[in-house]
């Protein structure tokens, strides 16, 4: 394992609140991860933001009107809160109008530029008179020259996942207008990506070709095979960094120039804020980078921003690009525009104390290899018969029966039965069998393993039935229940990454003494007897089909 970790999670556009889908593909997995290398006693910086320039921010300022600082402003506190409520644990949440971004990015900018690794062209780009308006990215919207989808936009059509220029579209319309664009003339800088091609191949198609996620190496393999082309890095707007050259009067940076650099002034920020260096997070060959995105992000974080990582000489390259795929919501894609969407915000308000469900639920079913659905009817079946009924009634079975039998204070076992040493061993196999999983991003199948172990603690209380013993074999009873709560301590331990919330509420019940980790897992006893337990509370609640009806309802046009 390295000895630093910088993860990185995609800076959300502070341009709408975030759904479920965001959770599923970046933020969840993301900090899954954080927190199992915090487990393991790792250093770790976990870094995101919001995402505040770009045209998606300016459309909504305008739609609105109202200023676009006033929209970042709103939507940047929402998504923060989200997060913060669903336990994503970030180091750091910075935000790209920060003084210090628009200075990282200048720098960026201008240092390329001075070493000769921009190429400046002269073209006739889309132009809206009406509003005296270049038309780039999503101020354009047209049919998709490759799928023929007639709602793609000037950077992207969605329904076929290309990555277009505004030139490409069929029956270009103004997105401000709604008009017919003209052409006009003007220049810009662009990143001449043919020139990275080969060093890109080597890397990635040969050197990660057993490390990478096939979704991301398939990706990659198809922009390289169809030719990499200069890609422009500045546009002709308002709202976004000053260009800092001269002739970059009135352009500004294209936001997917300055958006990934985010990641790289939210740690100066970071760094300044708690007196630590930001260099070794970014500079230093033993830090492993890892960029958590979903797949409409892929050809930025590894293509373009390593390309620029690369031109600027001092910098790692990402290890890793986990890229999920999409969540579906009911069997459809998941849509801001359409409102079809579970919004965080309003989950919160809806469930509340109800964000590890979610976690477990996005997690247990979580889009990592393919497109996936949610639908709130396997949300109640995973909350009523996963979480509930085995999960926190093993818990809840053995706390009450340790207080009836003991007053809470933990038995001292006698001798191990074949059954007993069986459950010993599995617990403390455990940890190597979720870390595995978790180092090669499957947080699937570590989720499931994890569950695993309480299914088999209650098949295990089903199987020895303590409370008929008590009356004929108290001395067995003590070894099962110590053997039990082991099990528990475990669960307390190994469920952290996944249910955070559910993990501190656990060690609590336990009285945990704060320093046991992960490793501590496979040196069984993680509890010693006569050790007192505290109070036990609810871990999950049933959860009725009233309030599942309610939600289906609320998605019906
Ligand atoms: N804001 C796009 C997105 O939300 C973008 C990610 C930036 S990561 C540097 O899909
Ligand atoms: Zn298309």
């Amino acid at each position: 394992m390295s000895k630093r970790y910088t993860l990185t999670a995609a800076l959300p556009y502070t341009n709408g609140p975030i759904h479920i889908g965001h959770l599923a593909g970046v933020y969840v997995p993301a900090d899954i991860y954080a927190r199992y290398l915090r487990l393991r006693g790792k250093e770790v910086l976990f870094i995101c933001g919001s995402d505040e320039h770009g045209v998606a921010i300016s459309m909504k300022a305008k739609k609105e009107g109202i200023t676009p600082q006033e929209v970042i402003d709103t939507y940047h506190h929402l998504i923060k809160d989200s997060f913060e409520a669903f336990g994503i644990s970030f180091d750091y949440y910075g935000r790209t109008s920060s003084e210090v971004h628009r200075e990282t990015a200048q720098e960026f900018f201008k240092q390329l530029h001075e070493n000769d690794c921009f190429e400046t062209q002269t073209t006739n780009q889309l132009y809206d008179a009406k509003e005296d308006q270049f038309l780039a990215d999503r101020y354009v919207v047209g049919t998709c020259p490759k799928c023929q989808h007639n709602e793609a936009y000037g950077d992207q059509c969605e329904a076929c996942g290309s990555s277009l220029n505004a030139t490409d579209l069929i029956e270009p319309k103004s997105a401000l207008s709604g008009e017919t664009p003209s052409m006009k003339e003007t220049t810009h800088w662009y990143l001449p990506l043919d020139r990275y091609e080969a060093f890109l191949r080597t890397w990635i198609l040969e050197g990660h070709k057993d490390d990478w996620k096939t979704n991301v190496l398939g990706q990659v393999k198809s922009w390289l095979d169809d030719g990499l082309k200069p890609r422009a890095v500045t546009r002709d707007l308002s709202w976004g960094i000053p260009v800092p050259v001269p002739g970059g009067e009135n352009k500004v940076l294209y936001v997917w120039f300055d958006a990934p650099i985010g990641y790289i002034s939210a740690t100066k920020e970071w760094a300044t804020k708690t007196g630590n260096d930001w260099k070794p997070y970014w500079q230093d060959n033993d830090t492993e980078l890892v960029h958590f995105i979903g797949k409409d992000n892929i050809v930025f974080h590894c293509i373009i921003f390593p390309a620029i990582l690369k031109a600027m000489g001092s910098y790692i390259l990402p290890k890793n690009v986990p890229a999920n795929e999409f969540l579906n919501l009911e069997g459809q894609k998941l849509s801001t525009s359409k409102n079809w969407a579970v919004w965080l915000h309003e989950y919160l308000e809806e469930f509340p104390n109800k964000q590890d469900v979610l976690r477990y639920v996005l997690t247990a079913n979580a889009p990592e290899t393919k497109d996936n659905d949610f639908t709130w009817a396997d949300f109640q079946t995973r909350n009523n018969s996963e979480l509930v009924a085995i999960f926190g009634n093993f818990v809840n079975r053995v706390m009450v029966l340790m207080r009836k039998y003991y007053d809470s204070e933990v038995p001292t076992p006698n001798t191990n039965s074949k059954e007993d040493s069986e459950i010993l061993k599995a617990l403390s196999e455990a940890p190597k069998r979720i870390s595995d999983l978790l180092e090669s991003y499957k947080f699937r199948a570590a989720s499931q393993e994890m569950m695993q172990l309480a299914r088999m603690g209650n098949k295990y209380l089903a199987d020895e039935e303590p409370w008929k013993l008590i009356k004929t074999n108290p001395e067995r009873v003590a070894t099962i229940m110590y053997t039990a709560i082991q099990l528990v301590a475990g669960l307390a331990i190994v469920s952290e990454p996944f249910l955070p919330h559910t993990a501190e509420k656990l060690r609590k019940m336990l009285k945990l003494d704060p320093t046991t980790g992960w490793e501590n897992v496979n040196k069984l006893p993680l509890i010693l007897a006569k050790h007192s337990l505290g109070e036990a509370s609810l871990l999950f609640e049933k959860i009725e089909d009233g309030a599942i009806e309610t939600q289906q309802a609320k998605l019906i046009p």
